[in-house]
């Protein structure tokens, strides 16, 4: 339902209809897809309007679907323009407008048609378009199919997971483990690979082959099956038999280039190592676990996140390899909104939800007044949210702080006085306009306020979608170790910024790294993990990250009451 009420509104914004008509529809689709309750159990009820965000007409049509499991407005919308075409709005610099003309004038279709009258000069031929429109259009179609090809770590752990729970429940099978890129928690995932251990091969990949939301299947055979899952995500099957285990999962949890130097190394000990195990001669010397394998290779055992061959072979030779940070160690999420601005949770279920997370403290970082879009807090109303935090506080196990997400603003200014900075606990400076204006001056200017304690999402990517701003990061980096500043890792798994390799560089250089979920409703809190996927791997220990602060150090490492200021 949530993806035809999206549907409508890609429609609607292809057919020119009002800003505000187009959003009513945008907010149902989030609203829906977000729903933990069954909708049906709620129209029962007659609590469909209780819903925020639902109004009448929207009720209308969600009683219409699940009376007749059609929408007129649906139909109605949607009449005479293909799906590709819609798809095409999620391409950066390419809007509805321009589609729209595109399509009449050219008879632009499909990406393929969209690429052709760039090449051939027609697009910037159209009424007000010209060269520099249709470059960034063309930078744009680049972006999406770079997103689009890959899947999103997200997208990728929750089908894995739900095959693996499929299997368990259905196949006979001993061990079972993600493996590939998944197991390695990259940000991106090509496709899903699941590694078991059972008797009857050719039983079990029957069972992975008529697995409920299988569209194709790819292969069949006696120790693999591949089939690809609604939404276009592959997933490969390997059994293996329980001697080989450990060695299977190390062969294909990869990275490639991290066996390639396993593999080596086997040699250079007169071994030889395979997905069988790891042999001398004909006899096999390791292959049940992991642990044992890399046990003999004299590596000891090298977590799969560190496995892309970036020196973590040479650490684990030299005995050198980090402590990686566990989800056990996170004490607090720094970064969430609330219903204040643009979030479907109240602070109260946000403390909540941390509460059962078995964390200390939590960050509410709503929106500042500028950004309008997201119902910005003017200062009236950050006062009246100070007081209920207060309250809350009163009976809460989880310490709620008084934070704020304030815009840094295209003059490099601040979106709020000091006088008001002041009063927070701690304060999150953010980038949301003005990506390509000087955003290195900008966020080192924010730096040198003496309130600002953290900068959000320092690259401002969208890994689907969007390069961020141009900005110099080594510099900010440079200049959040000498104002004593943290830098975020929001932990939304379509940011995932800093990346794992500026993390590393973050962690070399000294910088000490925030992780916010960036949650706009409380499910959004269980993103940390994709945040600390992220951190593993960018090599950071505990020491590394201020979320293992216990409160009372977290508040006494701001940078007022450290070594600061000087400047
Ligand atoms: P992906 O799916 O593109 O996100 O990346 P991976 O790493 O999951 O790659 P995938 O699915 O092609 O293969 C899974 C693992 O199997 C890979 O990480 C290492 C292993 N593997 C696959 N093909 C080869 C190969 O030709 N040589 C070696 N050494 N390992 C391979
Ligand atoms: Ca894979
Ligand atoms: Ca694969
Ligand atoms: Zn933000």
């Amino acid at each position: 339902m949530a993806r035809i009420f999206d549907r409508i509104a890609d429609a609607l914004e292809f057919k020119g209809e009002m800003v505000f008509r187009v959003l009513a529809y945008r907010k149902a689709a989030r609203v829906l897809d977000e729903l933990v309750e069954d909708v049906a159990a709620l129209h029962r009820d007659g609590k469909l309007d209780e819903l925020p965000g639902i109004g009448a007409g929207i009720a209308k049509k969600i009683v219409e679907y699940l009376e007749t499991g059609k929408m007129k407005k649906y139909a109605e919308v949607t009449k005479g323009i293909p799906d590709s075409l819609l798809n095409m709005l999620d391409i950066q610099n390419l809007g509805p407008k321009t589609l729209a003309l595109a399509n009449r004038k050219l008879r632009v279709k499909t990406i393929a048609d969209l690429k052709k009258v760039i090449a051939s000069g027609k697009l910037a031929e159209l009424p007000q378009m010209g060269e520099k429109k249709v470059e960034n259009i063309r930078k744009g179609i680049e972006q999406y199919e770079k997103g689009h090809e890959r899947l999103s770590i997200a997208v990728a752990e929750k089908v894995a997971f739900e095959v693996i729970d499929y299997l368990k429940r259905n196949a006979k099978i001993k061990d079972i483990s993600p493996a590939g890129s998944l197991r390695r928690w990259k940000e991106t995932i090509g496709d899903v690979d699941v590694l078991v251990t059972g008797k009857n091969g050719a039983k079990i990949v029957r069972t992975f082959t008529e697995y409920p939301r299988t569209e194709r299947v790819l292969a069949a055979g006696d120790t693999k099956g591949s089939i690809m899952v609604e939404g276009g995500v592959q997933v490969d099957l390997r059994i293996v038999e329980p001697k080989s285990y450990g060695a299977a999962l190390q062969y294909f949890t990869g990275s490639k280039a991290h066996n390639v130097r396993c593999r080596n190394i086997a040699r250079t000990k007169g071994l030889k190592l395979s997905e069988y195990g790891l042999f001398k001669g004909k006899k096999i010397v390791a292959g049940k676990t992991e642990e044992e394998v890399y046990e003999k290779l004299g590596l000891g055992y090298i977590p799969p996140e560190l496995r892309e061959d970036r020196g973590e072979i040479e650490a684990a030779l030299k005995k050198k390899l980090p402590k990686l940070i566990k989800l056990a160690d996170i004490n607090g999420d720094l970064q969430m909104h609330s219903t204040y601005s643009d979030s479907s949770a109240t602070i109260a279920q946000l403390a909540q939800a941390a509460e059962q997370l078995g964390y200390q403290y939590i960050l509410i970082t709503d929106h500042s007044r500028s950004a309008k879009y997201a119902h910005g807090l003017e200062i009236e109303r950050l006062k009246r949210q100070w007081k209920e935090i207060d309250k809350i506080n009163k009976k809460s196990k989880v310490h709620v702080l008084k934070g704020i997400e304030v815009d840094i603003l295209k003059d490099g200014k601040l979106d709020y006085p000091d006088r008001i900075l002041e009063e927070l606990d701690l304060v999150l400076a953010s980038i949301h306009q003005g990506f390509k204006k000087n955003v290195t001056e900008r966020m080192c200017a924010a730096m040198y306020n003496p309130y600002v304690d953290i900068i959000g999402h320092p690259t401002g990517r969208l890994i689907s979608s969007r390069e961020g701003y141009v900005v110099d990061i080594q510099k900010v980096m440079e200049k959040a170790v000498e104002t004593g500043t943290w830098l975020e890792l929001n932990a939304f798994w379509d940011r995932l910024d800093l990346s794992d390799a500026n993390l590393r560089v973050a962690k070399d250089m000294g910088v000490m790294i925030s992780i916010g979920t960036d949650a706009h409703d409380t499910k959004g809190l269980l993103w940390m993990k994709f945040g600390l996927a992220n951190a593993r791997r960018g090599w950071l220990e505990p020491r590394d990250v201020v979320n293992t602060y216990s409160l009372k150090k977290l508040l006494a490492s701001r940078k007022l009451h450290g070594k600061l200021p000087a400047f």
